[in-house]
């Protein structure tokens, strides 16, 4: 029987499922692979599940370069933490999870974007600090995000799922940055061709483009520059397209109006300047994070598994 490491704890109806398919070893930490963890699986397995944090980097496959695994069917949209040139050349294929991801990451990003806009985190610390004085007309006053002018970066199926939410729930303008032309953004939206532009034009901007050598700290310094002093700023795609330090700093000098983060450049590691800054609002990674979605994630990875071992091309290659 074809054997599977999967490298998380996952929902039991993923498991099950991958039970009946597979002969499945679970690994019961909640903690990435370590380099000696994915350098075994690599040849003790067929085929592996693994997920964000498991650095399948070149390093790793060049000491592996004839593994017995011939598939990573990664559990998640992103895979940026697999070098897949080097896994390709040791002759793995690599899987991903779109599609299953793509409505609740959009319900997380218009979480923050209420939540940046409205203070809604700060409000709730200073309930919770025993020291909120009681109501008054001019409180806590944040951005009113109805109507205003929406920046997505990068309009994939996530950023077009924004934009429709945006735009339909809250009248919402949209204008997007998208290194290739996007013909159908199914909402109206403009394309600008500089990222500068949207920085510029918005009051929210939301980042949504994939992790990758690419796109790293894409939003830097000069581009955070561009943003209105009430505007805010959105990342639910990958921790380093932002440059965190830049963000800080245009955080600290009151630059920006604030910002809303689902992800980091260091996860788990949250900088302490960040953490202690008043305008900024925090979440542990939650994009996808209901029991549903991770089921709908998994089940996918196990169908881009049970297509591979059957000879067919998985639906969802990188
Ligand atoms: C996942 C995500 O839950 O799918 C992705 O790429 O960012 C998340 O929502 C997590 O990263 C596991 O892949």
């Amino acid at each position: 029987m074809t054997k599977i490491l999967i490298s998380r704890p996952l929902p039991d109806a993923v498991i099950e499922a991958a039970r009946g398919r597979f002969d499945v070893t679970l690994r019961d930490d909640t903690q990435p692979m370590t380099d000696a963890e994915m350098r075994d699986a690599l040849v003790a397995y067929d085929g592996i599940l693994p997920t964000l944090g498991d650095r399948f980097s070149a390093d790793i496959f060049a000491q592996v370069p004839n593994p017995r695994a011939k598939i990573l069917a990664n559990f998640g949209v992103g895979y940026n933490h697999i070098d897949v040139a080097a896994a390709k050349s040791v002759g793995l294929t690599v899987t991903n999870t779109p599609g299953a991801v793509t409505d609740a990451t959009a319900d997380i990003a218009l979480t923050l974007m209420l939540m940046s806009a409205r203070r809604a985190a700060e409000g709730e610390r200073l309930v919770r600090s025993g020291n909120w004085q009681g109501w008054h007309p001019v409180q806590m006053l944040g951005l009113h995000m109805s109507g205003k002018i929406l920046g997505v970066i990068g309009m994939g199926r996530i950023g077009k799922a924004i934009a429709r939410r945006a735009h339909h729930g809250f009248g919402m303008d949209i204008i997007f940055y998208n290194r290739s032309q996007v013909a159908d953004a199914e909402v109206a939206a403009g394309q600008l061709d500089t990222i500068a532009e949207v920085m510029k034009a918005a009051d929210v901007v939301v980042i949504a483009v994939p992790g990758s050598p690419a796109t790293h700290h894409l939003i830097d310094a000069e581009a955070l520059a561009e943003m209105q002093d009430h505007a805010h700023l959105i990342n639910i795609s990958r921790g380093d397209v932002v440059d965190e330090d830049a963000l800080i700093s245009a955080l600290k000098s009151g630059r920006i109006g604030g910002a809303g983060l689902d992800v980091y450049e260091n996860e788990p590691e949250i900088p302490a300047a960040l953490r202690a800054l008043d305008n900024v609002t925090l979440l542990p990674h939650l994009g996808t994070a209901a029991l549903e979605v991770r089921t709908d994630m998994g089940m996918m990875a196990l169908d881009n598994l049970v297509a591979f071992f059957a000879g067919e091309a998985p639906l969802n290659l990188v």
